[in-house]
C-alpha cells in the first residue's frame, strides 16, 4: 500500500516514492502525469509537482493499491508596491511598550475562601 495514501504538498515540491516491499510496486497516474515503471525492492521514484491540481494515481501490477497527491497553488509574489512600502521603520515599535497591570480579579481569593466560623 502507498503510504501515507493522501499527501498534499506545494507547486515545485518533489514527492518521492520508495519500495520498502519485498515484492516490485509501480507509480502510475491516472492521467498519465508521471508513471515510474517497475519499481523493485530499494528503488525510488520522484515527481516534481509543477502544477496545482489533484493526482491520482495507483500500482499497476497491483491496481487496489491508490493514492493521490494534491498540489496547492504557490502564494503569489508581493507585490512591488507593497514591497516598498515595508520600510524598516514602519516594522518598529511606535515607543516604549507599556507593561498591563494584571487584572485585579486574577489577584483576590474566591470570595468566601478567607471567611472564618
Ligand atoms: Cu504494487
Amino acid at each position: 500500500m502507498f503510504a501515507p495514501p493522501a499527501i498534499t504538498v506545494a507547486e515545485g515540491d518533489t514527492v518521492t516514492w520508495s519500495n520498502s516491499d519485498p515484492v516490485p510496486h509501480t507509480v502510475t497516474s491516472d492521467t498519465g502525469a508521471f508513471d515510474s515503471g517497475v519499481m523493485n525492492n530499494g528503488q525510488t521514484f520522484g515527481f516534481t509537482c509543477a502544477t496545482a491540481g489533484s493526482y491520482s494515481y495507483f500500482c499497476d501490477l497491483h491496481p487496489t493499491m491508490i493514492g493521490t497527491v494534491v498540489v496547492t497553488a504557490a502564494a503569489p509574489a508581493p507585490a512591488p508596491e507593497a514591497q516598498r512600502l515595508a520600510t524598516p521603520e514602519a516594522a518598529q515599535p511606535a515607543g516604549p511598550e507599556i507593561e498591563q497591570p494584571a487584572a485585579p480579579e486574577t489577584e483576590q481569593p474566591a470570595e468566601g475562601e478567607s471567611a472564618g466560623y
